[in-house]
């Protein structure tokens, strides 16, 4: 028998930490077996008996057996084991700042999340943020165009290449659209020279 890893996920139309999960195999390549549970339900409970001392979707076990909650830790340790996958950009300045990115959405945004909880399946063209919500949305922008700036990202994504930086914020970047939240285009990235990738 070929061991995989496992991913306890919920629904990813709904729930974004499982979104993210999902991404950190899917968008890397990396094959995984999923186990769908229905959130808030004893269904999530009782799969997660199995991955002590879990408590939270996404949860992965390792070929190996290790259990690995919270979506920050499992991206570290699939970047460790795949080092050739692209978690994280080869460059250390584009590494370090995609590693910024991933830990900031991790701790924080809990306004946008609290008040705009994502769902694929719904566009509301009505939106009133409120002032915490635009709080967030401003250091979004903020740290979009930091990232984009400083690595010299030439591609549509946050620091080059698609990386775990890319996959945190996408939940994020579909809420903008469920919520037709107000954000600024990206400001042209001349306003400071980005530091080499080979640094
Ligand atoms: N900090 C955790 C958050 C995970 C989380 O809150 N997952 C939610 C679904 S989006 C969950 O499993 N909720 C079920 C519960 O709390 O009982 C992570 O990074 O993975």
């Amino acid at each position: 028998m070929t061991h995989t890893y496992d991913l306890v996920i919920g629904d990813r139309a709904y729930s974004s930490w499982s979104l993210r999960g999902w991404l950190l195999f899917d968008a890397f390549q990396l094959p995984v077996t999923t186990r769908s549970a229905r959130l808030y339900t004893d269904e999530l409970a009782t799969t997660l008996k199995d991955y002590f001392p879990a408590r939270t979707a996404p949860t992965m076990r390792t070929p190996d057996g290790s259990v690995v909650s919270e979506t920050i830790a499992i991206a570290e340790e699939l970047a460790t084991r795949h080092p050739d996958a692209g978690h994280w950009p080869k460059a250390p300045h584009a590494r370090a700042t995609a590693r910024v990115l991933a830990a900031e959405m991790h701790a924080g945004f809990t306004a946008l999340r609290s008040a705009c909880p994502m769902n694929l399946r719904a566009s509301y063209a009505d939106s009133q943020p409120s002032d915490a919500v635009r709080a967030d949305l401003s250091r979004l922008e903020t740290l979009w165009s930091w990232a984009r700036t400083t690595t010299g990202s030439a591609t549509p994504w946050l620091c080059g290449d698609y990386s775990a930086a890319d996959a945190f914020f996408a939940p994020v970047a579909t809420r903008i659209a469920t919520y037709n939240l107000p954000v600024r285009a990206p400001r042209p990235r001349t306003r400071s020279a980005p530091i080499p990738a080979t640094r």
